[in-house]
Order: C-alpha cells, then sequence, then structure tokens
C-alpha cells in the first residue's frame, strides 16, 4: 500500500507555503518498500509537456501516462524481471555471461544517456506557465494568441550562456529567456535575453565571440567567466560590442533570481493586422518583482555553496506557490522605408530603443506555475527557435536574425539525433501538424495515407494549403532595396559607442559603482596590458569619469578619446534601484537556538508567512524544536540563502562550532558567546545590503557581527513586529543607502 500523500506546499496557489517540499512525492518509508503498489502522480507543483500526439492531437491522457506506470519492474521490451542487481553469471563466483540480454540492454542505454549540450546556452532552468492575452495587441498584429482573453500554454527556458551544462548559476553572464507559446496557430518561439542590446551586428561573428567568451582552447579555462583575455580581445577589437559590454558589467549580468529579470526580443519584429497593416515592434518582459541583482561578493559565495542557486529559486518559488509574473510589452514602431526610429537603426541588434523615446506598451500576462516533472526531457529536450513564427508576427533583414534563422533547427539536428525533434513531448504543437515530413531517425508518427506530396489526387488532395483567410502564415511582402550583392553594412551600423554612454550615464551612482569595479576587475584579470589599454581607449569614447576610474584601479593611464562621447539624454527606465515592488517568495532566516521557546518560533514563522515571504528556521542541529521543523542548521546555512534574517534569540556558540575544522566557525564575536557562525551570516548579510531583523533581547548577535544597532536597515524589537519593517524593506529590494556617500547621493539623487 502506498503511504499517506505528502500535502505539497503551494498547491491551493493562495497561501505560499512556508518551505520547499522534499524530493518525494510521498514521504519514503525507512525500510526498503518490497510490494509492489501503484506509482505516485506527480506533484501538484509540477507538469510534463501536453498529451499530445506527435502531430498535435490531443490524446486526452493523463499527464502521468507519460512516466513509467507499472508496479513492476521491465525490460525495454515490457518483460517482467526478477532481478536488475545481479548479472547472470557461470556460478556464484564465476563470469558473466555474453548471453545476459537484460545487462547488456540495461549497460547500452545507459552509454549512451548524454546528449551534446547546447553550443551556447547550456545551462538552463524550465518552467511551464500560461499566457494570458488582454486584447491591446489585436490592432496591431492578427495573431490569435494576442487576442482579448486567450490563454496560451507556454514553457520557458531561462539560462547563462558561456558555462558548459554543470556550470554555476551566479556567474557574470547575459541570461537567455526563451519562451515557447503553444498557440491554437502553431508554436511560437520568443527567443530573447535580459539584455536588449547583442554583442555583434553581423550573424556571421557569432562563432568568433563565442570562441572569444568560451573557455580559452589551451587550458580549457576559466569556466563560465567573461574575465578573460580572449573576451576582451574580441570586444576591444569588435568595438560594436561595447554597449552589450557596458550591460554585461552592470548589475544586470548578475540577477539575483531568475524571477527578477526583464527579458527582451533583442530585434525588431514586424507585426502585420487583420488589415494587412505592419508596424515594427520590439518585445519586453516586465517581471512583476522588479529587476533585482545579486552583489558581486554575494555571487562568488553563491557559486560556492550553490551552484544551483537560480534553479532552486526558481522551483522553491513555484513550489510555495510564489508564481513568477512578468507583463509581455511592445514597443510600436512605425514601419517606415528607412526603418529607423528617432535615428536609431532598428535593423541595428547592437542598439535599443529607451522606453522613454517609446513607451513599452502591455499585451499580455505571463504566469509560470508548474515546474517540470522531468528536466532532462522537458529542459533539456526543449528546442526554440526565432523561426517558430505564427501568422501576424514576421521577421525584419536584422542581419543577426536572419543568421539565427538558419542556426537552431540546424544545430538541433546533432544535438536531438535528427530531424525529428519536433516531435518530442515538449516540442510539439498543439494543433494539427499536417507538414507531409515523412521517416528519419526516431520517428514517432504512424503517418496515414499514400500521397504526402502536393498537389495529390490518391488522398484526395489533402492537406490543402491554407490562404489569408484560413490562416496562413504571410510572410510580409516588404519590398528589398535594389542593390548589389555587398558583405558590408549601412554606415548607420558605424556608431559604436553612443548607446554605452546612454546606459552608463542612466545608472544610480551605486549601480555605477559596481560597474566600475566590474571593468576594473574583469579587467584586472587579463595578462596583456595592450588588450587593458585597448579597452580602456574604448571606455574614452564612451565616459571619461569611468575610463578615468578604471584605469585608476588598473594603475594605467585613461586616454584620451579618439571619438568624443556622445551628449545623451540618461533614461531614468534603464535604472533598477529607487522603486518598490512585491515581495511574495523572498526568503528570510529565522535564527533560533536549541532551547528557543517553539511557540516563540512559531510565531515569528506565522508573521513571515503571513507576509507572503518564506520562513526557513536555522537552529544549531537539525530535527524539530517542539512540533516546528528545523530547516537549516548552522552548518548547512549560508547567508546567500536568504533575503532577510531575522534573529529570534541570540544562540550561543553550539558544540561543532570548531574554527579549526571550519572557517565559518572562526569567525569573530566580538568575545561575546554568540555562534560564531552566526555571527558570519549577520555580517555577511548586514555587508550584502540585505534587511536584519533582531529580537530585543538578542542584540548580541548584532554586537558580534560588528553591525551598528542604527544602521540603515537594521530592525530591532519584537519578532512578529520586526516582520512588518523587514517586508516593507524587501519591498525596496535593497538597504542601498547603508553605507558611505555614493549610495547616499545616490538615494538623494533619485528622490
Ligand atoms: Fe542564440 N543560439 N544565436 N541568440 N540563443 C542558441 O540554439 C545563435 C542570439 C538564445 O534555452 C543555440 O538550441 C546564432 C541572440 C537563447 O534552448 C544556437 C546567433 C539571442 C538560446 C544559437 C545567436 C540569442 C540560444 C544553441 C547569431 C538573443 C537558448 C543551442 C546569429 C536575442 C535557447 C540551441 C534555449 C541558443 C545560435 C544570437 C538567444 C547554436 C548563430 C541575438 C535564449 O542555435
Amino acid at each position: 500500500m502506498s503511504s499517506p500523500k505528502k500535502k505539497t506546499p503551494g498547491a491551493d496557489m493562495a497561501s505560499p507555503a512556508p518551505r520547499p517540499p522534499g524530493p518525494g512525492v510521498e514521504d519514503p518509508s525507512l525500510d526498503e518498500p518490497t510490494a509492489p503498489v501503484a506509482p505516485p502522480p506527480p506533484k501538484a507543483s509540477q507538469q510534463g509537456p501536453a498529451t499530445v500526439t506527435p502531430t498535435g492531437a490531443p490524446t486526452g491522457a493523463p499527464p502521468e501516462a507519460m512516466a513509467q506506470q507499472g508496479e513492476y519492474l521491465t525490460t525495454a521490451q515490457g518483460a517482467r524481471l526478477r532481478t536488475t542487481d545481479h548479472a547472470l553469471k557461470a556460478g556464484r563466483r564465476g563470469p558473466v555471461l555474453l548471453q545476459d540480454h537484460h545487462l547488456r540492454e540495461k549497460i547500452t542505454h545507459f552509454d549512451h544517456e548524454r546528449i551534446p549540450e547546447r553550443v551556447v546556452h547550456a545551462r538552463g532552468t524550465g518552467a511551464h506557465g500560461v499566457f494570458v492575452a488582454n486584447g491591446r495587441a489585436a490592432k496591431i498584429c492578427r495573431a490569435a494568441f494576442l487576442k482579448k482573453g486567450v490563454e496560451t500554454p507556454t514553457f520557458v527556458r531561462f539560462s547563462t550562456v558561456q558555462g558548459f551544462r554543470g556550470s554555476s548559476d551566479t556567474v557574470r553572464d547575459t541570461r537567455g529567456f526563451a519562451t515557447k507559446f503553444y498557440t491554437s496557430e502553431g508554436n511560437y518561439d520568443l527567443v530573447g535575453n535580459n539584455i536588449p542590446v547583442f554583442f555583434i551586428q553581423e550573424g556571421i561573428k557569432f562563432p568568433d565571440i563565442v570562441h572569444a567568451v568560451k573557455p580559452e582552447p589551451d587550458r580549457e579555462i576559466p569556466q563560465a567567466q567573461s574575465a578573460h583575455d580572449t573576451f576582451w580581445d574580441f570586444v576591444s577589437l569588435h568595438t560594436e560590442a561595447q554597449a552589450h559590454v557596458a550591460w554585461s558589467m552592470s548589475d544586470r549580468a548578475v540577477p539575483l533570481s531568475y524571477r527578477m529579470m526583464e527579458g527582451f526580443g533583442v530585434h525588431t519584429f514586424r507585426l502585420i493586422n487583420d488589415a494587412g497593416e505592419t508596424s515594427l515592434v520590439k518585445f519586453h518582459w516586465k517581471p512583476r518583482q522588479g529587476v533585482h541583482s545579486q552583489v558581486w561578493e554575494e555571487t562568488q559565495l553563491t557559486a560556492g555553496n550553490d551552484p544551483d542557486f537560480h534553479r532552486r529559486d526558481l522551483y522553491d518559488a513555484i513550489d510555495a506557490g510564489a508564481y513568477p509574473v512578468w507583463d509581455l510589452g511592445v514597443q510600436v514602431m512605425p514601419d517606415t522605408d528607412d526603418e529607423t526610429f528617432e535615428g536609431i537603426d532598428l535593423l541595428d541588434p547592437t542598439k535599443f530603443v529607451p522606453e522613454e523615446l517609446c513607451p513599452v506598451e502591455i499585451i499580455g500576462t505571463m504566469t509560470l506555475n508548474r515546474r517540470p516533472i522531468n528536466f532532462f526531457a522537458e529542459v533539456e529536450q526543449v528546442m526554440f527557435n526565432p523561426g517558430n513564427l505564427v501568422p501576424g508576427i514576421d521577421v525584419t533583414n536584422d542581419p543577426l536574425l536572419q543568421v539565427r534563422l538558419f542556426s537552431y533547427i540546424d544545430t538541433q539536428i546533432t544535438r536531438l539525433g535528427g530531424p525529428n525533434f519536433n516531435q518530442l513531448p515538449i516540442n510539439r504543437a498543439h494543433c494539427p501538424v499536417n507538414d507531409m515530413f515523412r521517416d528519419g531517425f526516431h520517428q514517432h508518427a504512424v503517418h496515414g495515407g499514400v500521397a504526402p506530396y502536393r498537389p495529390n489526387s490518391l488522398d484526395g488532395g489533402n492537406p490543402a494549403e491554407a490562404s489569408e483567410d484560413s490562416g496562413a502564415f504571410i510572410d510580409v511582402p516588404h519590398p528589398v532595396a535594389p542593390g548589389a550583392k555587398v558583405r558590408e553594412l549601412s554606415a548607420s551600423f558605424d556608431d559604436h559607442f553612443s548607446q554605452a554612454t546612454l546606459f552608463v550615464r542612466s545608472l544610480s551612482e551605486v549601480e555605477r559603482e559596481h560597474l566600475t569595479r566590474a571593468y576594473t576587475f574583469e579587467l584586472g584579470k587579463c595578462y596583456e596590458e595592450a588588450i587593458r589599454l585597448r579597452q580602456l581607449q574604448c571606455l574614452a569614447n564612451i565616459d571619461a569619469d569611468l575610463c578615468a576610474e578604471v584605469a585608476r584601479g588598473l594603475g594605467l593611464p585613461a586616454p584620451e578619446p579618439t571619438v568624443p562621447p556622445a551628449d545623451v539624454e540618461p533614461s531614468p527606465a534603464l535604472s533598477q534601484v529607487g522603486g518598490t515592488w512585491p515581495i511574495a517568495g523572498r526568503k528570510v532566516a529565522l535564527v533560533v537556538d536549541a532551547d528557543t521557546d517553539p511557540t516563540a518560533v512559531q510565531a515569528a514563522k506565522d508573521a513571515v508567512t503571513a507576509a507572503g515571504m518564506m520562513a526557513f528556521v536555522t537552529a544549531p542541529s537539525g530535527g524539530k524544536l517542539g512540533d516546528v521543523v528545523v530547516d537549516r542548521t548552522f552548518l548547512t546555512a549560508a547567508s546567500i540563502e536568504f533575503d532577510s534574517v531575522l534573529v529570534v534569540d541570540a544562540p550561543a556558540p553550539a558544540p561543532d562550532a570548531v574554527p579549526l575544522f571550519d572557517a565559518k566557525a572562526g569567525h569573530a564575536t566580538a568575545g561575546l558567546p554568540v555562534d560564531p557562525r552566526v555571527a558570519k551570516l549577520v555580517a555577511e548579510m548586514f555587508r550584502h545590503f540585505k534587511a536584519i531583523g533582531v529580537a530585543s533581547d538578542a542584540t548580541d548577535v548584532l554586537t558580534a557581527a560588528g553591525v551598528p544597532e542604527d544602521a540603515p536597515g537594521v530592525v530591532v524589537g519584537e519578532p512578529a513586529a520586526v516582520v512588518g519593517k523587514l517586508a516593507a524593506l524587501l519591498a525596496e529590494h535593497r538597504v542601498w543607502h547603508r553605507f558611505g556617500p555614493v549610495a547616499e547621493e545616490s538615494d538623494a539623487a533619485r528622490r
């Protein structure tokens, strides 16, 4: 018999759960289960791909029908097995027999379990969701999924670009933000990034920039880092990369969470409405929780403590019912002959259009509400393609986009072993597919009929060609200007610095400080002085002050500009500080001692949960305090896991806090009897601008951590009351004005 079902937190979407659930659907028994039981269903927070056939027809089967469903272990052919732990041998101590068909089948399959990782964006995380259109796009786009109230299932994959599949989540990098909309007119893929500009203008250079940023080919280091010579060699020689580099050196490249990232389609797309009118648009995803980043030290601590940080964060939030939400918006620009807007060439993917020049109009909302059942089947096998378009959305002649239209199908043939990757469950369309493609490796469909060609008379002429009225995709008959065949770009692509200047000058002081440090750090990691000097020359053309500050850090002279920095109007929309945002799913550590009154712990936990946040009880050892489950111990907890801390009780040094064996336990405590690991946790959170709450009788922890009681963002009082103040501080993301004049000036400037 199966054991009682675990309650999956967040199953009722209304109330966020206090803590993420364990790995299994049911609580495991202590003893090895021996009798067969019915397989457990997926967790309430999980969802597999829709159960449609390879040709898009709904099967009506429940999602769990995709998993292995029987009670008995079988061969791949379904024959029941007595054991899978012992090979067939000639006697108990004899050699293994070649005839062991089960052994050979099992090992052969295992030998082929890996597929090539993506050449870029190898490290990623995905989730299912739903997109609901508000109808505002209907006037510019005929796509059915953008009509008012239409709900479309989606699957999103977030990724880093540089690192291998097992690399750390929190590296300085651009993030991929790829969305598949399973629309009634076919799958539409919006394959974007969290940065609105790209490194290169021409797709033909993509292998070069990727070779430059990937680990250097002789020693294969560094992993998932741009802080090395080949990257800076490339971007200082291909100066069109400088705008993207400025974004990459900013806080945008170290997001705190995938839930708090903007997404951009980057290229300009051409939309067409029912009347055949066209417009040029840029797509934006706006996170309801605001754009929020880690600080640099935090990213590095996280890479060691929890390389899966972003993946865990996304899935924990979904499990807890704190579903991430984005609004999809468009900047709509007239489809003029020169394809420019306010002097910005809309075909140049190294340029973005400031929101102050063209506002973002919201056309729908996406909620990610289910995590995958099987990571490989869904996140690893999902395949995106900017050429997966639906009627109403077309591409432009952006020379980067044009090359992407070739690349994505091509790469899947290698990754997924043949041309039938569209038939994988996660990639299948949810509408009829009559493509007349046949055969090939791993063909899943059993195609009927005898005439897979057109026109035919043997299958009654089917499938018929669609007209515009019956929903055919329209390649917009956009005129092509007469010209010669050339390997060149128009002169409007020549401005390589003005948008970097615009970005840098739009940042608040604190963000700018981070930017300066990032340039100085990354260039400081390069061996070659010539490369540092060449990049300083680029900075001189972007912003004299930035160049001078970085040059000072590198101990090099700041050059004079070769192109005077542009006179730009800053775009306040580019700064990510200065607002307030929802706090659903933010994480609070509740620090307690072994003998803290469980009622007080429960009350603090209830207060945190009631505010919509997640509480992690953090105690000297595991188990329970009364009825309250301990989520973290001082040994396992790390400051980077939490957005805020509430010290309910000042814990005395626990017996396992032995400095000789554990650097954490060696942290200073100003001679006070406080567990040094808690002092370290609080000191780090203070340094990372995080809100800190302390019970009135636990202020020794602050003294031990070297944190002044009256410092900004430090709240002392009764725990339940402190929670409200912490919530207000978390709504502002970080306590940026905690330190020094830079932060204070920035604060004043933004008011
Ligand atoms: Fe990609 N890109 N890309 N790219 N890209 C891939 O496709 C490529 C570009 C982006 O989660 C690959 O399936 C070329 C811009 C995302 O599965 C590959 C060029 C933007 C993802 C490929 C670009 C992107 C990819 C690697 C220049 C932002 C991850 C494996 C012409 C607008 C999708 C794969 C996922 C993945 C090629 C430029 C975004 C090799 C040739 C610009 C988010 O096909």
